[in-house]
């Protein structure tokens, strides 16, 4: 599926990830790559510009998180952006309480009954009862294709033989099937027409007169981009509440009949990979972008950007910015400064720290200190921990003795963790958060 493409992108990946840096002109080649893939498969070309600027834009400006290397914060910029240009994922809500009618609408050929007879075989397999209405009058052969199809999944079809009008057949099957306690109504419709005009009002009256749950049109991939035109037709006459893309197994144009169907705002809820009756897939943007740059690296590559990405606890965090540092939260920095190894380089570039006028020379004293605070954290009872400010003089000469330090030790540490509370009160939100990112970021 969408061959092409996904050889295209994966070079381009490919290349980024073996290039020896990573500066401006890599990047530009990169998205130049990217660009070059996309427009074979009938991708928009306004489209295809947006989502080239935006990969550049932010390739070249955002800041990795602190460990993701800048290769695959592009990547994950690249699939971002992808998975947007794909739309929002639909949700079916399918009660089983009660019929829920499925309209699917379609110009001759997009694959409307094919589908019909994909959709309840994965209807079926989720346990709901589903009955089938032959709606296309005006296709001779149509109710036959549709009783073969059906039959070999075992749906029921209704259908009235020699009946030209379609909105009487739709709504005689509607009721027909609710009243055998159905809870998923399938009504397939024409494609053929005299002429446009008249396959739209039709659709409009079958619309009207069955009051679907959910209008699905149904769209070949094969077309490319002209897909936004076609929806846009179908949507005027008739509330499209979901999109289906069938052909999309070897379809070179496939990619630009998602683009421009998502572009419509209509969320796509299936895709139709080949002629069989199990070849339709629930459509998932990020899913579907995954496969395309090849899941199994990237979603390693996602998980480990979430992890480095999150920000410590979210209550202790709260908890911080008010202002009530306790011991706990103050070792848990030490440590997780101690951990990411070189502190001055992290010390640095925070901004908190920076602003505390912190020379090297200091850094490197923190340093050797930090496994005597550790220490003296350690030695510290639970309430002490919590509530650091009842460390009377005694309480510290026990700390020190139990730690084997100088009382004035204890009272260094307790200076860093007032300094440091401090700080916490005054940075507000934004900084701080960018702060425990990098302080969590070796976790
Ligand atoms: N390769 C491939 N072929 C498909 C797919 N979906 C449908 N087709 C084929 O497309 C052709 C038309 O499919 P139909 O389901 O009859 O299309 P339709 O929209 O009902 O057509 P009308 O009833 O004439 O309007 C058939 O030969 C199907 O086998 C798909 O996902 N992949
Ligand atoms: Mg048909």
């Amino acid at each position: 599926m969408l061959d092409k493409l996904k050889e295209g992108l994966q070079n381009a990946v490919n290349r980024l990830v073996g290039a020896p840096t990573v500066d401006e002109k890599e990047i530009k080649e990169f998205v130049k790559d990217i660009q070059r893939s996309l427009l074979p498969s009938d991708v928009n070309l306004k489209i295809v510009i947006e989502v080239c600027d935006r990969i550049q834009k932010r390739a070249l400006e955002e800041k990795p998180p602190p460990g993701l290397p800048r290769k695959d914060h592009i990547v994950k910029i690249l699939y971002e952006e992808f998975a947007r240009i794909l739309g929002e994922e639909g949700k079916l809500d399918l009660p089983t309480n009660r019929p829920n009618v499925i309209l699917l609408i379609g110009i001759q050929g997009s694959g409307k009954t094919t589908t019909v007879g994909k959709l309840s075989r994965l209807l079926v397999k989720k346990g709901y009862r589903v009955g089938v209405v032959a709606a296309d009058t005006f296709r001779p052969g149509a109710i036959t294709q549709l009783k073969t199809l059906c039959s070999s999944i075992n749906v029921p079809v209704f259908s009235i033989d020699g009946e030209e009008n379609s909105v009487k057949v739709a709504k005689a099957g509607v009721e027909s099937f609710k009243a055998q306690n159905s809870n998923i109504i399938i009504v397939d419709t024409a494609g053929r027409h005299k002429e446009e005009k008249g396959l739209l009002d039709e659709m409009k009256q079958i619309s009207k007169a069955v009051t679907p749950d959910m209008s699905f049109l149904v769209i070949d991939g094969t077309i490319g981009q002209a897909a936004l035109a076609q929806a846009s037709a179908f949507h005027s006459a008739v509330p499209v509440g979901g999109i289906i893309i069938t052909k999309l197994d070897g379809a070179a144009k496939g990619g630009g009949a998602l683009a421009a169907a998502a572009a419509t705002g209509a969320r796509i809820y299936f895709i139709g990979t080949g002629e069989r009756i199990d070849d339709l897939e629930i459509f998932s943007p990020t899913r579907f972008v995954g496969r395309l740059l090849g899941m199994g690296d990237l979603q390693g590559l996602l998980d480990r950007a979430k992890e480095l990405e999150q920000v410590a606890d979210e209550k202790q965090i709260k908890r911080m910015m008010s202002g009530k540092l306790t011991m706990n939260d103050f070792m848990l920095q030490i440590e997780s400064v101690n951990k990411m190894g070189s502190l001055r380089k992290i010390l640095e570039s925070l901004p908190g720290f920076s602003q505390m006028n912190v020379d090297s020379k200091n850094i490197e004293e923190t340093e050797i200190k930090l496994p005597y605070w550790r220490a003296m954290i350690q030695a510290m009872t639970p309430d002490e921990r919590e509530e650091p400010d009842v460390l009377n003089s005694q309480r510290i000469k026990r700390i020190a003795r139990g730690t084997g330090v100088a009382d004035r030790d204890v009272k260094e540490l307790l200076n860093r963790y007032k300094q440091a509370k401090s700080m916490m009160k005054a940075s507000k939100g934004r900084e701080f958060r960018q702060m425990m990112r990098q302080m969590g970021a070796q976790k």
